[in-house]
Order: C-alpha cells, then structure tokens, then sequence
C-alpha cells in the first residue's frame, strides 16, 4: 500500500469549548488552542482535529452550523482561525477541521428560505414529507430522542431530523447543494488546512421513506464524487465518523483504489459496552476478538483509526479501567494497548491526562442536549432522580466535555470568568502543570509512547498477531522486516500468570522494568525482540 504522511502521524482532539479560555467569557476559543500548540507539540502530537467552530445557535454545541464560512463569535473570529493555522504549521501541526454536512442548523440561510414555501428554490436542500394518516410519515426516530420528523405548520409537511428539531437534515440528492457543499470545502482547503473529519457522514445517501439512513445507495457514489470534486488530488487526511461500518463497510470507504476517504472511526469496540444508557464492563475476550478482526482485515487494504474516546464517548479511564486506585496504572495500560496497533492514534483532550468522568451530583450540571432529553423523557415516565443520574454519570456526553485541567488554580486554569460547564472536582490532583513535572504521569507516558512510535517503523507499518492469552491478557506481536515487537497488556487489577517470553528489550512500561510471569496489576509493556 502507499505510504501516506498520516500514517505516522497522531491526532489530537479538540473540543474548543472547554480547552482553553482566553477572554475569560467561560467557553474556549481559537486563541486558547494557539495558547497552548508547544504544550500539543510537547505531546508529540502532529496534527489537531478541532470540534465545530463556525457560526451556530449552539443547540448541539456546534453541530448545528448556521454559517459554514464564518466563525462563532464565542470561539473567536476568522482572523484567529488564520493565525492558529499558521502558527501550528510553524510547529510542525496541521489542523483538521470537523466537516458537518449531513445536517445544518435550522437558522441557516437555506433552512430559512426553505421554509417560505413548497416552490421556494431552496426547499430542496432539505428532506421534506406529507403526512401519512395525519401523522409523521413513519416512524424514524432522533439519536436525541422522539420523531425524527418536525411538523412544519405552513406548508402542511413534515422535514427530517435524524439529530435535534433545530438540525435538519440535508437533501444529497440535490445536485445544487452538492456542489455548494463541494464549493465550502474548497474555501476551506484553500486557507490550509490539514483535512477534515466528517460528522456522521454514513448518513448522507439516506433514503428516509424506506427507512434507510446509515450505508445508503448512494452514499459512496456521494464520496467519491466529493473527493474528485474537493479534497482528491490535495494529499489530505479525511476520516468519516461511521457508528454502523463492519470491516467490509469499512473498506468500502478508504480501500485506496476507490478513491474515497483515507479511514473512518468505527465505534464496535466502543459498542461493546452496550446500551448506550445501560451500558456494562466490557470483557477483554470480546475486545481482542475485535482488535484481531480489525487489525487483519484492514491490513494493506485500507486504514484504522485508533481511539478510546472522543467529545461523545465517557472517559476510558472510567470505563475500560480504572479511576480509582490504578488510575495511572490503567490509564497507561490502556495506551499501550490501543496506540501500538496499526492505525492513526486519536488522543481526546484530557485523555493523555488520564481525566476522570465527572460523577455530576445533578442534572443541573449538565449541558448536552442528549442528555438532557433523556432525562426530560424518563422524568415524564416517572422515573427517579436517582435512577437517572446513575445513567447520566456512566454515559452522559457532558463527561467527556468538562473543562481541560491545566493547573491547580481556580477552574483548573481554564477560565478566569464562570465555565459554561463545571471543571471535574479532581483537577487539583489531576493537571497538565503537576503532570509536566512528575516522570511517572499519565501525561508524560503518553508522551513517551508517541516518540516511540514516531522511532520505530513497525508501530506503522507491521502486521499483528494476537497471541493466545487468557482473558486477562492482552497481548499482541507486530512484525516487519524480520523484526518483531510484543505489547503484553494485564486488563485486570489483579496480579495474572503468563507464560508469554518475554526476554528482550524493554521499550516502554508503567512499571519501568521488564515484566515477569506474574504480571502486576494493570501491568503493560513493550519489548523488542
Ligand atoms: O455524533 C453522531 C452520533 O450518532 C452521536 O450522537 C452518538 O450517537 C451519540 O453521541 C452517542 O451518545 C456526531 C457528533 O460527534 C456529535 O457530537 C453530534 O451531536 C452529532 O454527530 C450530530 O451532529
Ligand atoms: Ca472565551
């Protein structure tokens, strides 16, 4: 396969609402991410993906854009924008930037005009239905809950959407909106950005009156017709948010002859935690099962994307691990488990940190609209308190979104004025400023395993073999040129036998000595054979 620059590079997720606040109004800003590039180049992280920053009502902090050429005036100005491009590029870093065009807000100009009326030249650019029986015309529901059909009183139809009432959907079957959709990327490309990351993009060859919304009929003819049109011949990183891609779907987006996107994230491993408010401890036969199926089936014929979390998922260290007594101990395993397989590592802010869900004590403390209908909806059912914030503090969104922790100072460093949403009580033992300074943190093991990777071909380029374990362990071999490499990872936080050899060079461990057969709590290493 080609060789492309973004294979060995690393991403690092932003969510510019809550990193860094420069006005001290609360939210985060574009100037806050250029604060803080040599604390992202200290990392080692190559290239930024930032969350949506253009103009919006912010009814989904952003995914609901009502302007695709102008910048949020709480995130800062098209200027800022400019400056943080070149200053990352001054550092080695390009930006990616968060592609939503599956949906728009509903204040966006198009959906204005499109409500004037049946004839209006833009009504198009929206999925549009007659009721059925005096109803909606089925029954699709909103990821945010109840009909993903709206009611639209002045023309007696119902528009599609598949997010919140205030994000309708984008009608892709309107070559006009195509190719205004194709014209904005280009004005994107042309300022120099490093890619984008296209927001639930399986959903754009939709075909809601025959129910169909992920892997539509048309969806890859759509892609490759955005990749001539825009992106193509430019040498970007573009990767698809796809909850519903299996291996084969996967491979029909980024397999290198069809022209496509370079990789998608695929969220089975995330899945295995189950309902998504009900969510159970996933257990590691199931995960390597999966890390096996991907790491082969994508081997040569496309590319993964390696992520435990991002700006809708819990924090893993909560999750997969441990955030109690083996928080630092977890929090590195984890690492080596995920970032040395073969992909393109996606590190979320605060994750390198080994932040911690929130454990929010009300519903007042929480911002996410997700979460906020679900627990509207369970209210009305007459559900309790209780029972509700149980769910909340295992899955909300809004754990993944608490301000970055910086430093011990008042609101973690991250805002002098009032955060739009509380910072994480445990800020004071767990910042950027205290782990900076201590060898053994979370963030400087991070650190290390990136420089890692970056020295050695293998992480890039090897195959996988995953060894046959117990269901503590976890590990894996990555091969190439006659060299061979083995992660060996203890998932529990007990001390486990193995009889794994174990007897070559040691590259990396979160307890700074080659392993023995009894691998301590947590436990993972990386030796070289
Ligand atoms: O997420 C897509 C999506 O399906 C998620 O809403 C997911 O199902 C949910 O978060 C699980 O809790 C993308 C964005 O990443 C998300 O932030 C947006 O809200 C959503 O699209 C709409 O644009
Ligand atoms: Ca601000």
């Amino acid at each position: 396969m080609e060789k492309h620059w973004w294979q060995n590079s690393v991403v690092y997720q932003i969510y510019p609402k809550s990193f860094c606040d420069t006005n001290n109004d609360g939210i985060g800003d574009i100037n806050g991410i250029t604060e803080k590039l040599d604390y992202i180049k200290y990392l080692g992280a190559d290239i930024i993906w930032i969350c949506p920053v253009y103009c919006s009502p912010q009814d989904d902090n952003g995914y609901d854009i009502s302007d695709y050429y102008n910048i949020n005036p709480e995130a800062g100005t098209m200027e800022d924008l400019e400056r943080l491009i070149s200053e990352a590029d001054k550092r080695g870093i390009k930006i990616v930037m968060d592609l939503v065009v599956n949906h728009t807000s509903d204040e966006h100009k198009w959906f204005v005009e499109a409500k004037k009326g049946k004839d209006n030249p833009y009504r198009d650019y929206y999925v549009w239905a007659d009721p059925v029986n005096g109803g909606a015309p089925n029954d699709i529901r909103s990821t945010f809950g109840g009909s993903a059909w709206e009611f639209d009183e002045a023309s007696g139809q119902y528009y599609l959407h598949l997010f919140s009432k205030k994000q309708p959907d984008l009608n892709w079957e309107n070559p006009r909106l195509r190719r205004d959709i194709y014209d904005m990327m280009n004005f994107w490309i042309d300022k120099g950005i490093g890619g984008f990351r296209m927001d639930v993009i399986e959903y754009i060859g939709k075909k809601p009156l025959e129910k169909i919304t992920a892997n539509g009929p048309m969806l890859h003819k759509y892609l490759q017709e955005m990749n001539a049109e825009t992106f193509g011949r430019k040498n970007l990183l573009t990767v698809g948010e796809c909850w519903a891609a299996d291996t084969d779907i996967a491979k029909l987006y980024c397999a290198p002859e069809r022209h496509e996107l370079s990789m998608v994230f695929q969220f089975e491993h995330i899945s295995l935690r189950g309902n998504k408010w009900n969510p159970k401890k996933v257990n590691l036969s199931d995960l390597k099962n999966l890390m096996n199926k991907w790491q082969t089936a994508m081997h040569n014929c496309g590319w993964n994307t390696l992520f435990w979390n991002n700006h809708d998922i819990p924090r893993v260290v909560s999750t997969f691990g441990n955030d109690g007594e083996y928080r630092v101990q977890s929090a590195k395993m984890l690492a080596v488990m995920m970032y040395c397989m073969q992909g393109t590592p996606f590190i979320f802010q605060g994750e390198e940190l080994g932040m911690t869900n929130a454990y929010f004590k009300s519903i007042d403390e929480c911002r996410d609209i997700e979460t906020l209908n679900m627990y509207k909806e369970r209210k009305e059912q007459g559900i309790s308190d209780e029972n509700i914030l149980e769910k909340v503090r295992a899955s909300s969104r809004d754990n993944a979104r608490t301000p970055m922790q910086w430093d011990s100072s008042e609101n973690a460093g991250f805002t002098r004025g009032t955060p739009w949403i509380g910072v994480n009580g445990n800020y004071s033992e767990i910042n950027a400023a205290a782990e900076m300074q201590d060898k053994n943190s979370v963030l400087n093991f991070y650190k290390k395993l990136i420089a890692m990777r970056k020295n050695h071909d293998i992480f890039i380029y090897g195959s996988f073999v995953m060894l046959p374990e117990n269901d503590d362990i976890c590990a894996y071999d990555r091969i190439y040129e006659g060299k061979r490499m083995r992660v060996v990872c203890n998932y529990t936080d007990q001390s486990v036998h193995t009889d794994l050899d174990m007897n070559g060079t040691l590259l990396l461990s979160n307890y700074n000595s080659l392993p023995e057969s009894t691998l301590r709590p947590y436990e993972a290493a990386v030796i070289e054979f």
